[in-house]
Parts: structure tokens; sequence; C-alpha cells
């Protein structure tokens, strides 16, 4: 589980080793890193590293191992490979913030140095010392951006003068980071092709919420939960915004719109993934959510819910950092992981409250000033391209 000690990588690995596999973590903790140069912090006070797992082993969970590693450091990643020799490689290790890769030139190097150098290593290294895993690899759905059709499972059949064939669905990423993705997704469809490895992409939504069964709020175990301008996202920060009584941040029009899952989901999903390899040489690709909703509908569902709980909530348009379609047609299908046996959660009242009272409840850890939103796309209008 490269990228285990993450939002996504840390409920994820001990929801696998509750489900029977052994499991090991290899993360460089560099998202605290991150957190500490930026002077951002989680909600919640998550624990270290050795604490998580400790606590974790305190309550009788399977055994989970841990390896300081840094997938951009090849050799160091081909001996984990090499020692360790797993069934299933998880590969959530990257830099996940659009916004991030937009600070700066700097910023965006670092983003695309350590994603795609890091996914290539994980390639390489499948190839050279565990070339039957299956690689089960996080991308997103920001991949495919906001066409006017339909969005499909990684691929579309296109009729064009008179032939047709099957062929990877159009991209039009909105992020440096979403770029690393589209990238990404490129080279494992090349290596299963070329080496015949096994991978599965999991182009994931927007995720949302805070606890899973395995991680507790009020325990050790609890999860990060980020609701900064940089990596916290839209539910997550929408729910923190009310519980401190500031304007819920709709960028612009609101009409932007994406497709989410709960975290309790994203657990399950790599779980069905790793339970069921893809075949050597397959490269399969399953859209990795269960709802789709615009961002102002998610501003005036948490306004509903907080002021059914007392709080008094209002909707700002603050002048959008990013520049993407403020009303556009989203809809996409999800048909691979819920024919898996996904069971989704899907958002109501009780999970929006929950993450309302989880914000109060850590009410001194909150720095306001995190919240705005900082970093631009760019001062200059998108037009400067001519496509004829
Ligand atoms: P996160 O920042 O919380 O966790 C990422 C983890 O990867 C961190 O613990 C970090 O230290 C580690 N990491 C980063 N670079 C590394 C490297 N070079 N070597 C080893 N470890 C490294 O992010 P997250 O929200 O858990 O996201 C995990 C994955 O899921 C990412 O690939 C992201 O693109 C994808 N994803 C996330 C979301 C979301 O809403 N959070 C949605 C869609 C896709
Ligand atoms: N938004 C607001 N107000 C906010 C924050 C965000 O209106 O306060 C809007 C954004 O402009 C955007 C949408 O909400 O239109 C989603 O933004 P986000 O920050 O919640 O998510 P995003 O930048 O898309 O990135 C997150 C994760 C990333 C993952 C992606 C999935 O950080 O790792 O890849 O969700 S997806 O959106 O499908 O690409």
């Amino acid at each position: 589980m490269i990228g285990g000690d993450g939002y996504c990588g840390w409920p994820s690995a001990l929801h696998l080793a509750a489900i029977g596999h052994d499991v090991t973590i290899a993360d460089n903790l560099i998202r605290r890193r991150w957190d500490a140069e930026l002077g951002i912090s989680t909600l919640t006070p998550i624990r270290s590293m050795p604490e998580r797992l400790n606590a974790w082993h305190a309550k009788g969970g399977a055994p989970v191992a841990f390896v300081d590693c840094d997938v951009t450091n090849y050799p160091a990643l081909k001996e984990l490979f090499e020692g360790v020799r797993p069934e299933a490689i998880v590969h959530f290790g990257q830099q996940r913030s659009a916004p991030f890769s937009m600070i700066d030139r700097d910023r965006a190097a670092e983003t695309l140095t350590n994603n795609t150098v890091g996914n290539l290593n994980v390639l390489w290294a499948m190839r050279e010392a565990a070339p039957d895993a299956h690689l089960v690899k996080l991308g997103t759905m920001g991949e495919y951006g906001t066409p006017n059709i339909q969005i499909e499972e990684g691929f579309i059949t296109i009729e064009h003068k008179g032939r047709s064939d099957r062929l990877p669905f159009p991209k039009q990423p909105n992020s440096f980071y979403h770029l690393t993705k589209v990238s990404d997704s490129d080279h494992l469809f090349f290596a299963c092709k070329v080496w015949g490895l096994r991978a599965t992409d999991l182009n994931q939504g927007v995720v949302y919420g805070l606890e899973t069964d395995e991680t507790p709020a009020d325990s050790p175990l609890v999860n990060r939960f980020d609701y900064d301008g940089v990596f916290g996202t839209v539910l997550n920060r929408f729910c923190v915004e009310a519980s401190l009584g500031v304007p819920l941040t709709v960028y612009g029009a609101g009409g932007q719109t994406r497709a989410f899952l709960n975290i309790r989901d994203t657990a399950r999903c790599v779980a069905l993934a790793v339970g069921t390899p893809a075949a050597r040489g397959e490269f399969r690709v399953f859209n990795q959510f269960t709802e789709i909703f615009s961002v102002l509908e998610l501003a005036e569902r948490v306004q509903r819910v907080g002021a059914a709980a007392g709080f008094d909530v209002t909707i700002d348009h603050v002048e959008n950092p990013r520049k993407e379609r403020e009303a556009h047609y989203y809809t996409s299908i999800n048909e691979h992981l819920l024919g898996l046996g996904l069971e989704p959660h899907l958002l109501d009242d009780a999970t929006i409250g929950a993450l309302i009272a989880a914000a109060v409840r850590h009410r001194e850890r909150i720095d306001a000033s995190q919240i705005q939103a900082t970093v631009q796309w760019g001062d200059r209008p998108a037009t400067g391209v001519a496509v004829k």
C-alpha cells in the first residue's frame, strides 16, 4: 500500500488487513512535510505512523508493516518489492492536490516528478521484481474533464470515416496534477501491453467523510481531514465552514459538477479491485464514484443540514480561483465496481451532520486563515489558443 499514511491510504490499508490481507504500508510521509511547509494542518489530531500501528495492533488488528520508502527512489522501491513479494500493489502515493500543482513552477515540477517518476518506478520495479503482481493505481475522474457526452469507463468505441475502434476515452485534465494522472494511465496501458503486467486504474471522484469501520473518529486510528484551501476537498471544506459560521465558499456559479464517494466506499472499492485481479497483460479502468453533484447542490445541502442543527450557514459565490466550466453537462457510468458488489454509502443528512459535528469537536484546531483559496490558475483568460 504505497501512500498508506494518507487520507485514502490509511483507512484502505486497515480495511485490507481487517478482511485478511497481509499488508505492508510504504510511505515517505512527505504529505506531513508538505503540510508543515504550507503552514496547514488536518482538522483531526492524526498520530505518527508508529503510534497508529501500535494502536491498531493493540486493538487486535492483523499485523500491518510499515516501510519508509520514497517511490521516486528506484533502488529502494525495487528492494521493497523483492523483500515483500507483493501479490497486489495499491498505489496511492502521489501529490494529489490540483491547487498545490498550480502554486508555481517549482510545485508543478515537484508534482510532475513525484507522480510521473514514482509511477514509472512502480511499473519498472514490478517488471523486475513482481511481474505477476496486480497493480491497483489511483487515477481520478478529473482525467476526463467535463465533456459534453457521457463519460465511459476508460474506453470509447469510435466510428470514424467508415471504420471503428475501441480507444482510450478522451482526456481533458484541468491542472498539472490532473495531467500527471492522464500520463500515469498512458504509462499503465503501455506497460500492460508491452510487458504483460496487470493493472487496474481506479478513476476516483472527489472523496468526502472521516470515519470508516477501522478508523473511528475518537481513536488514535483517526484519519486525516483536510479543510484548507490547498488540500481540502469541497464537501469536507463546506462542513468545516458551516461549523465556524463562515460562508460556504462556492467558487463562481457553482454549476461545476463532479463525481463523489464516501471514504468508506474508497476502502471497499480498493478491496474489490484487489480481490478480483486483472489478467496478465490486461489494463482495466474502473470509474470509482457513487453519486454526482454540483458544487452548489452540495452547498445547499450543507446549508440545510447546518441550519437544522442550529448553525447560521450562508453561501458565498467567491471569485473562482480556477479556470473551469461553471455550467456544463456531466454524466458518467460507474458499472464495474457496482458489478463487483459495491454497496454505496450514499450521501445523507446524517453524514453531513456528523462531519459538521466533528469540526465542532475540533474547533480549537481550526485555523480559519487556512480556508481561503489563495492559489490562482492564472490571471489571463483562457482564450489564447486558437484550435481549428
Ligand atoms: P494524501 O495526500 O492524503 O495521501 C497521499 C500519501 O502518499 C501521503 O501519505 C504521502 O506521504 C504519500 N506519498 C506522496 N508521494 C510519495 C512518494 N514519492 N513516495 C511515497 N509516498 C508518497 O492523498 P489522498 O487523498 O489519500 O489521495 C491518495 C490517492 O488517491 C492519490 O493518488 C490521489 O490522486 C487519489 N485521489 C484522491 C481523491 C481525494 O478526494 N482525496 C480523489 C480522487 C483520487
Ligand atoms: N470548489 C468550490 N469551493 C471550494 C473548493 C472547491 O467551489 O471551497 C470546487 C472546485 O472549483 C471544483 C470542485 O469544487 O470545481 C472540486 O474541487 P475539490 O478541491 O473538492 O477537488 P479537486 O480539485 O477536483 O481534487 C480532488 C482531490 C484530487 C482528486 C479529485 C477527483 O484533491 O486528488 O483527483 O478530487 S476529481 O475531481 O474527480 O478529479
